[in-house]
Order: structure tokens, then sequence, then C-alpha cells
């Protein structure tokens, strides 16, 4: 029976002119394992030119983001890392800070969780489960500037209208002059963005091809993952890295949960992926677009990535 979203999506998907796969569904729990991989490979370079800017410039951060008790609620958990450094910074420079972390997932928050009150016992901690933007609207108000965190990139998952939607979304749950802290990727030099997504180890590749072995099991497919292969490419005049799956020969799958068998022709590809990189006017337009204003962009000292305060306005 297709009565989930993701045999809705997959179908959807398999059955287009140009196939395509949601990358929202990388991430059971071996393509989070893989994600973790990822974020440690040499060539991937965002994860730790993030944590750079937080360890070189978190007061300088606060220092835009002005005094007063924060309210700091972070959409997706992550393993904690470059926040905790964030909110280490920031709270030893005497800022009064509620922490909220919002995750769909429990065992992700009861993990960050754990995280943070070992790492900084003294931290108010609030955290929350359940879906962004019904989280975010449900904290109760109070005279706290709300600073909302969206680290690591993932606006670049989205296609432009799509994330100024977003952005949008988390403006309505914003007061006048509440702020939006954002990990974007920035252009670079082409080769270093391209090795970044095709890595010499082959760990996005895996990353990629595990999302056939999640239909084969959750959809009862019978997809021989040995003929698929994986290409990425960037184009540095429009800053996307787009992923995709190849299907190595002419073959159908079926998938049991569908009743449906799907025809893929030799050097057919599968879209999975879109992760945009952005300059400085398109990240102000992004902001601008959205009901913010970017009032400080800060890069880590190779200048490969930005973490940028928008002010609702
Ligand atoms: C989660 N997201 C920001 C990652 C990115 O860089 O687009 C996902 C990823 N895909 C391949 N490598 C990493």
């Amino acid at each position: 029976m297709m009565n989930s979203e993701f045999a809705i999506d997959v179908d959807k998907g398999f059955s287009d002119k140009k196939k395509y796969l949601s990358s929202k569904y990388f991430y059971d729990d071996k393509g989070s394992l893989l994600f973790q991989q990822i974020m440690e490979l040499p060539e991937y370079y965002l994860t730790r030119a993030e944590l750079n800017i937080f360890q070189a410039r978190s007061l300088d951060i606060l220092e835009k983001i002005g005094g007063g008790n924060l309210n700091i609620v972070e959409l997706g958990a992550g393993d904690g890392l470059k926040t905790i450094e964030f909110l280490r910074n920031i709270t030893s420079a005497k800022a009064d800070v509620t922490y909220y972390p919002i995750d769909i997932s429990e065992e992700a928050i009861n993990q960050l969780t754990d995280k943070v009150k070992t790492n900084l016992p003294e931290l108010n901690i609030e955290p929350l489960i359940g879906d962004y933007f019904k989280e975010l609207h449900d904290i109760p108000s109070s005279d706290a500037k709300m600073v909302v965190l969206f680290l690591g990139a993932n606006i670049g998952n989205y296609r432009r209208p799509v994330a100024i939607n977003l952005l949008k979304l988390i403006n309505d749950n914003l007061g006048k002059g509440d702020m939006l802290l954002i990990g974007i990727d920035i252009k670079k030099s082409p080769n270093l963005i391209a090795s970044a997504y095709n890595d010499k180890q082959g760990i996005t590749k895996a990353f990629n091809l595990n999302l056939l072995s999640r239909i084969n099991r959750e959809l009862g497919g019978n997809i021989n993952i040995d003929k698929f292969d994986f290409y990425s490419h960037y184009n540095p005049q429009i800053g996307d890295v787009e992923s995709h799956l190849v299907s190595l020969e002419k073959q159908e799958v079926y998938l049991e949960v569908c009743d449906k068998t799907y025809h893929f022709a030799k050097n057919e590809l599968i879209f999975t992926e879109l992760s945009k990189k952005y300059d400085r006017h398109e990240i102000e337009d992004l902001a601008t677009n959205a009901g913010f204003k970017c009032i400080a962009q800060f890069h880590d000292e190779n200048d490969y990535f930005a973490d940028c305060l928008f002010k609702k306005v």
C-alpha cells in the first residue's frame, strides 16, 4: 500500500521525465552515520570552517546581537559541537542565555542535551521535540531577544524560492529586532567545492547509494546497488553543486509497496541533492526577500564559509 510520504515521493521521483529523489531522505540511521563521516573528511571543509568561526568570532557575533537576555533557538540538533563552542564563548562573556534546541528526533535531542549538560552545566536548556515551526511558535514570549540558529549550510539544500519561503516562515515567528544566525557556504575555488562533494574515499558516494538501500528496505525494492554509480558536479556560474545517482545499464526496478516497475535507461540520472553556494550580495538579497536585513557576515580564516546575522526589520 502506497500510503507513506516516502513511498509517494519515491514514486513521483522515479516516474518523472527527469528522475529525482529528495535529499531529506538521506538521513536514516546509516545515512546519519555516513554524514558524520562526511563532516570529518579532509575534503569537506564546511564543518571545520564553521567551527573556526565560532572559535574566533563568537564575541563579535554577540556584540552584533546586542546585550540583554537571549533565547537561543536552534533548528536541527546536530551533534552540538559548533553550538557548544558558541554557547560556551558567549556565556563566559556573561550573556544571559536560555538554549532551546528543536529536533524531530527524540534520540538526537537526548544525545545533544546530555552533551550540553556535560559541557555547560550552568546553561539553561529547554529541549523541544517536534516540528521546527510549531515548536518555535510555542516558545513562551518574554522580554528576551530571540536568536534562531540555522547552522551547517542546510539552507543550501533548497532552491532559492523554497529557501526564501523557509526563511519567511522563521521570520513570521519572530518579533521586530529578533535575529537569525544562519550558516551559508560561499562561492570559492570551484575545484575545492567540487572535491568536497566527490571525496576520494567514496563516502559521499556511499551516502547517496544508501538512499537506494533505504528504498529496498522500506519500500520492498529489488534495486541492485552495484548497478548504480554516483556523479556530482559544481557549476561556479550559478553556485550549484548537483549530486546524482547514475544507472550503469538499462534496467528495471520493482517496488513492492508501490506495486510498480520503473524503467532506467543506461546512464540515466537520478537527481539527489542541491548544495547551493552564495556570494555576499546573494546572501543580502536572501535576507531582504525574507523580511530580514543582513547586519553582519562572519567568515572563517580561509574565507570558505559564512555565518550571517539577519535581523527582522
Ligand atoms: C546537510 N548539507 C548541508 C550537506 C551539504 O553540504 O549540502 C549534505 C551533504 N551532501 C553531501 N555532502 C554533504
